[in-house]
């Protein structure tokens, strides 16, 4: 029985798995349209996603950052070690060093999850049309470095542009429960289009500002092979990692259509590498300058939605 002096704390409500309606779209377009997002467990092979971890982590282990006496899959770092990193050396809007971030940028299977076939299908069903998967990954992971703050809310649209029909995949590298700090979403905050922007704290640099009846913010605990994926309007935020030792792994993959406009820098890397240098030790060539075969629209980076103003609630 809760001491009726604790006051109660609410519980956000939980993501609905929309895998049974994978055979009817127009189910899953009413749905996201309605929810702003969708969420699907086991959406992609756990070992493919959990090699992905591997790769990353063994990173994370040659920059020292990561404890002795686990198996390849552990997450544990090393928090006195992590907060060595000098501040100018760090990726705040990752969560390591930019030479480790470099390191997993040149990982090819990292590169290469985001076109599996369950998910170039699905969006291709979704869109109706040939899909683009922007080359720039991101690739966060999330320590307690001192500072490393949450993804504070946001749309995406104001930094990825070309176009607001641009869907969001965030891929969890591993079991990820609401006390690491996933991805957690604003239901129909998409409908209201562009939103005003202050700066921020956190990965981005961007908040909206939220009115207070935005509260409905949904949630869950993703295995991993489970993502989340959502349009570029759609309010989302990360939860705050409740155990500093253990790093969150991730991936923001984005897709849009063909026949949309892309904006320029979403076809470079999300490093000071080029792609040259990323490719350097890869095993196969498929997917080398793969979005160069396509007809593409590529607009400039417009500053104007990076414009902080008021919002009126
Ligand atoms: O993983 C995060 O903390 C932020 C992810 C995000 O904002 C995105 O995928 O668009
Ligand atoms: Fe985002």
């Amino acid at each position: 029985m809760p001491n009726s002096a604790t006051p109660t704390r609410k519980e956000n409500p939980l993501f609905t798995d929309s895998t049974p309606l994978l055979q009817d779209f127009d189910a899953l377009r009413s749905r996201a349209e309605e929810d702003g997002f969708l969420f699907f467990k086991r959406f992609l092979p756990r070992e493919d996603v959990l090699d992905v971890r591997a790769d990353e982590l063994a990173v994370v282990e040659r920059h020292g950052w990561r404890q002795p006496g686990q198996d390849a899959l552990g997450g544990r770092i090393n928090l006195d070690a992590i907060n060595g990193v000098p501040d100018e050396g760090l990726r705040r809007d990752i969560g390591v060093s930019a030479a480790a971030y470099n390191d997993v940028q040149r990982l090819e299977r990292m590169h290469r999850l985001p076109h599996h076939p369950n998910l170039l299908e699905f969006y291709r069903n979704l869109f109706g049309s040939p899909v683009l998967v922007h080359p720039r990954h991101i690739a966060r992971m999330i320590t307690g470095h001192r500072m490393v703050s949450p993804t504070p809310p946001h749309q995406d649209f104001p930094l990825i542009q070309g176009t607001a029909k641009t869907w969001t995949c965030w891929i969890p590298l591993g079991d990820c429960a609401r006390t690491m700090g996933g991805l957690t979403i604003l239901k129909g905050s998409h409908r209201h289009g562009y939103l005003p922007i202050q700066p921020s704290k956190g990965a981005g640099g961007i908040a909206v500002p939220l009115c207070p009846w935005e509260t409905e913010w949904f949630e869950g605990d993703y295995e991993a092979g489970d993502i989340i994926t959502f349009p570029s309007y759609t309010i989302h935020k990360a939860l705050r990692c409740q155990d500093k030792e253990l790093i969150r792994l991730s991936l923001d993959v984005r897709y849009q259509s063909t026949d949309e406009p892309v904006e320029q820098k979403s076809l470079l890397p999300h490093c000071d590498l080029t792609w040259e240098d990323i490719y350097a030790g890869w095993e196969s060539d498929d997917l080398k300058y793969y979005w160069k075969k396509a007809p593409l629209s590529i607009v400039p980076w417009e500053d104007r939605y990076m414009q902080p103003s008021r919002r009126i609630c």
